[in-house]
C-alpha cells in the first residue's frame, strides 16, 4: 500500500471508525484488525475522558495503531492531540470548537496532513472552511452515549442544511450512526460515516464495518 494522501478524501472518508482503549471490550488493536477486514476506511484515535491512557502508554498504543493502518494504506487521524500528532507524523488532526482554532492546528501539521473540524454551526462550518479544514464532522445527528458533552441531536437534516448553504468541503456524520440509519445520512448529503460504538461495541467488529461499506456499494 501507498503512502496516504488527501486525494480521494471524500471517498476515504466513508466508513470512519473513531475509537480509544475505553471503547473497546476487547483490546483496541484486536477490533480495529477486524474493522480493517471488514473494510473501514479511515481511523481516528480518540483515548478520552476518565481512565483513559496519557502519556507513553498513550503513544505507545498510537503508534501500535497507526502501524496497523499504514499497512492497510488506511489514513491515521489522532484527536485533539495535535502535539502527539506532530511527533509521531500522524496522517492527520481531527479537532473539536473547544481545542486549539483551525489556524493554529493547519499551521502546526503542516499543509498535507489531513484536519477535520467538528461544527455546530453555519458560522463555524465557514470559519472551518476559510482555515483550512479538509473535512467537516457534524454531529449528533442522532442519540448517542458515547460522548458526556454531545450538543443536541440535529438528525440528518442538518447536512442537507449545510449543504444548502453552499458548504462542500467533505462531511462526515457522527453521532448514534448505524448501519441502518447510515443511508438516510448519506442521501442527506454526507460522504462519510463516523462511527464509535456501531464497530467498537459490535459483536463482530469485521461484520458491522462491512455492513457499512455495502451502504456505498451501489455508488
Ligand atoms: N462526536 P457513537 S458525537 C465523538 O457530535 C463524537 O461531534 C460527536 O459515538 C459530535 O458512534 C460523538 O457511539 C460520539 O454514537 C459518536
Amino acid at each position: 500500500m501507498g503512502r496516504v494522501t488527501k486525494e480521494n478524501l471524500a471517498k476515504q472518508l466513508q466508513v470512519y471508525f473513531i475509537a480509544g482503549s475505553k471503547d473497546c471490550a476487547s483490546p483496541l488493536p484486536l477490533v480495529l484488525h477486524e474493522a480493517i477486514q471488514g473494510g473501514m476506511t479511515i481511523f481516528q484515535f480518540r483515548e478520552k475522558g476518565a481512565g483513559s491512557l496519557t502519556g507513553e502508554m498513550k503513544e505507545a498504543l498510537a503508534l501500535q495503531l497507526y502501524t496497523q493502518c499504514q499497512q492497510a494504506g488506511i489514513p491515521f487521524i489522532i484527536n485533539d492531540h495535535i502535539d502527539l500528532a506532530v511527533s509521531i507524523d500522524a496522517d492527520g488532526l481531527h479537532i473539536g470548537q473547544e481545542d486549539v482554532d483551525v489556524k493554529t492546528a493547519r499551521k502546526r501539521i503542516g499543509k498535507n496532513k489531513i484536519l477535520g473540524v467538528s461544527i455546530h454551526s453555519i458560522e463555524e462550518a465557514y470559519e472551518a472552511v476559510n482555515h483550512g479544514a479538509d473535512y467537516l464532522g457534524i454531529g449528533p445527528l442522532f442519540e448517542t452515549s458515547s460522548k458526556e458533552d454531545a450538543n443536541e441531536v440535529t438528525g440528518p437534516n442538518w447536512v442537507r442544511e449545510l449543504r444548502a448553504n453552499g458548504i462542500d468541503l467533505p462531511i462526515v456524520g457522527i453521532g448514534g450512526i448505524t448501519a441502518e440509519n447510515g443511508g438516510e445520512v448519506l442521501r442527506a448529503g454526507a460522504n462519510g460515516l463516523a462511527v464509535i460504538s456501531a464497530i467498537s461495541k459490535a459483536a463482530s467488529p469485521y461484520q458491522a464495518a462491512r455492513e457499512f461499506r455495502q451502504l456505498y456499494n451501489h455508488d
